[in-house]
Order: structure tokens, then sequence, then C-alpha cells
């Protein structure tokens, strides 16, 4: 991983809280697994991340993601905040997307896939609960490629606060923000983008320009496993009325919302979550050996300016992509 990254070869960062939290044993392991594997297929090398004996790791052995899987929830959840304490104790978290991004961006690492993105939670006007997930993105150089997000979220309030931020959110094949088992939100996205190359492109342009922070690549799920919006909905009302009933607070409200959606739609929501986070993969090992050959021309630290950016003269510029395109 280490020689991939210094040769220029394009990498994928992939995150542990997933496995851990996101998925029973052993669907989880044999999961992380073949998302390896479908990174390799695309020419790309996977580097799964988390917190191993206090020291931040990006390129987990099988043995070690093995280990993670077996361990499940008693591995502690591990976002941005947490990660300076599990350093200093010496201790093993499964990092969530914000403290695999910010792993990722210290390794060199700027393409990272998975299933779905933290975001603003349904009633954040008084909970306040805002994944840690959406200000890192604001911070951290590093495309998250996703299905959208699970509607236990509110996402339009969860669109608002990325733009506030200035994180471009754009739809891979799609109009729309998915919703992590369905297709379609209901939300218009203002971009959208129909190639890994024009990805590639439009995040070249983004960090050689100097703007930096992250974004969010929402791919939606393929049609062929898709769970209609109106059949998960009723489970996820259940699970946020139960949240509260039991007065689920903090860090422990996401997998709580998780691992109640999961029960009450039964074996077809983890086969649904498996398959998309296989297709994120593949798209993320696309967009890296794009990347990879976009910065071959040009290093990204090397230019402070935007008039540095007459170099870059053999990309097209992305307005006039012919499969770019504005949709709302
Ligand atoms: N959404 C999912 N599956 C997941 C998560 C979110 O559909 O596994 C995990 C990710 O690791 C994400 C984290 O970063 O939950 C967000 O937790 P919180 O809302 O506490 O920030
Ligand atoms: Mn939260």
């Amino acid at each position: 991983m280490a020689a991939a990254l210094a040769e220029g070869r394009p990498v994928v960062a992939l995150e542990s809280t997933i496995i851990s939290h996101g998925m029973p044993w052993p669907q989880n392991v044999e999961t992380a697994l073949r998302v390896e594997a479908a990174v390799r297929e695309q020419g790309a090398v996977p580097a799964t991340i988390a917190v191993v004996d206090g020291r931040l790791t990006a390129g987990l052995s099988g043995t070690q993601i093995e280990a993670l899987g077996r361990a499940g929830t008693a591995v502690p959840k591990a976002s941005r905040r947490d990660l300076p304490l599990l350093m200093a104790a010496g201790a093993t978290g499964a990092t969530t997307v914000a403290a695999t991004m910010f792993i990722a961006a210290r390794a060199g690492i700027r393409v990272f896939a998975t299933g779905g993105i933290g975001g603003v939670h349904r009633g954040a006007e008084r909970s306040f609960d805002v994944s840690a997930d959406l200000l890192e993105l604001a911070r951290t150089p590093v495309a998250v490629v996703c299905a959208g997000a699970k509607a236990i979220l509110d996402l339009k309030l969860t669109l608002e606060l990325l733009e506030t931020h200035g994180v471009p959110v754009v739809g891979y094949g799609t109009d729309e923000l998915p919703a992590f088992y369905s297709r379609r939100s209901g939300l218009k996205l203002p971009w959208r983008l129909d190639t890994p190359q024009a990805l590639a492109q439009m995040l070249h342009a983004q960090w050689a320009s100097g703007l930096g922070g992250g974004v969010v690549i929402a791919n939606p799920i393929a049609a062929a496993h898709e769970i209609a919006h109106d059949e998960i909905t009723a489970h996820i009302e259940q699970a946020l009325a139960e949240a509260q009933a039991q007065g689920v607070e903090g860090a422990a409200v996401t997998p709580f919302l998780l691992a109640r959606v999961a029960a009450l739609t039964g074996g077809r929501s983890l086969a649904a979550n498996i398959e998309l986070v296989l297709g994120n993969a593949r798209l993320g090992g696309q967009i890296a050996v794009a990347l990879a050959t976009l910065t071959a021309l040009t290093t990204l630290t090397a230019i402070p300016e935007i008039t540095a950016l007459t170099p870059l003269t053999p990309l097209t510029p992305l307005a006039t992509l012919p499969e770019a395109g504005r949709t709302g």
C-alpha cells in the first residue's frame, strides 16, 4: 500500500465501522474482503483503515480485518474526536467515515468508498445531532463514494449543511440524492456526472485550485437490489420511535437505528447493503485509476494558485464535458 502510494498508483480507502458495527459476523468479514477484491479488479489498491493498537493504520491485513469483524461491537466506534484517546491508550477502534477520511488524507489517499455517510439526524434542531462526517467533508480533501445516506436522517437538512460548508455533492448517473436502499429520495442534486473520468477531472480541479475539502459522490444502488422507498419508510419510522422511547443518544444513535432497520427488514436489507457497497468499491476503484492518470500530469500540492491551472490544458474544461450537465 505504501509502495503503491509512493509510485502514484491508485489507492482506495475503506472504513472499518461498517465491518464491526454495520454488519453481522461473518457477512461483515466476507463483505470487507469482497470489497477489497472489487477495488483490485478495477486496477486499484484497497486500504482498509482502522486504529490498531493505538496506530492510525491504512491498509489492514486480512487477519486484522477478520479480528475486527469477529470482535464486532466490542471494538469501539472511532470518530475524529476519539482518535487522540485511542492513540494515547494504545487501543483499537473501528473508524467512521470522518475518522477514515482523516487517516486517508494523512496517508495521501484521495478516494474512499463506503456504504452510507452520516448526516443531520431528524429532530436535530432540538438534539443538535449532526454527524462529524459532514464537518470532516468540509475540511478534509477526500472524495467519499457512497449510496447517499439512509433515510433515518433528515436528507434535506444534510444537503443544506453540505452546501453551507461548500462540499460538492455529485450524482453519479442520477439527478437525485440516492437514499441508500432506494435509488431515489425526491431531492434534486445540483450536479450530475456520468463517467469516472469526469468525476476524476472534477476532483482534480477542486484540489489543484486550492479549494480543498471533501466531495460526496452519490452512487445509487443497482435497480435489481433496490428496496422501494415506501417499503423501507415504515421500518425507519418504527426504528426512530423506538430510539426516542428508549432515550438513545449520542454516538449510539446511528448504530441503534442501523441495527433496528436491519432487523425489521430481515435479510433483504443486508443483501442490498452488501451489493451497494460492492458497487461503490468498483466505482471508487475506477475513479482512483482515472485520478492517478490526471495527477500524473501535474502535482496537486505544487499548484498554489488558480492561474497555475493553465498547465492542465490537456484536460477538457469541466463545463464543456459532454457527459457533464447541470441538472438543477
Ligand atoms: N450509515 C450507514 N452505515 C454505516 C454508518 C452510517 O448506512 O455503517 C456508519 C459510518 O461509519 C458513519 C457513521 O461514518 O455510521 C456515522 O455515525 P454518527 O452518525 O455517529 O456520526
Ligand atoms: Mn451523532
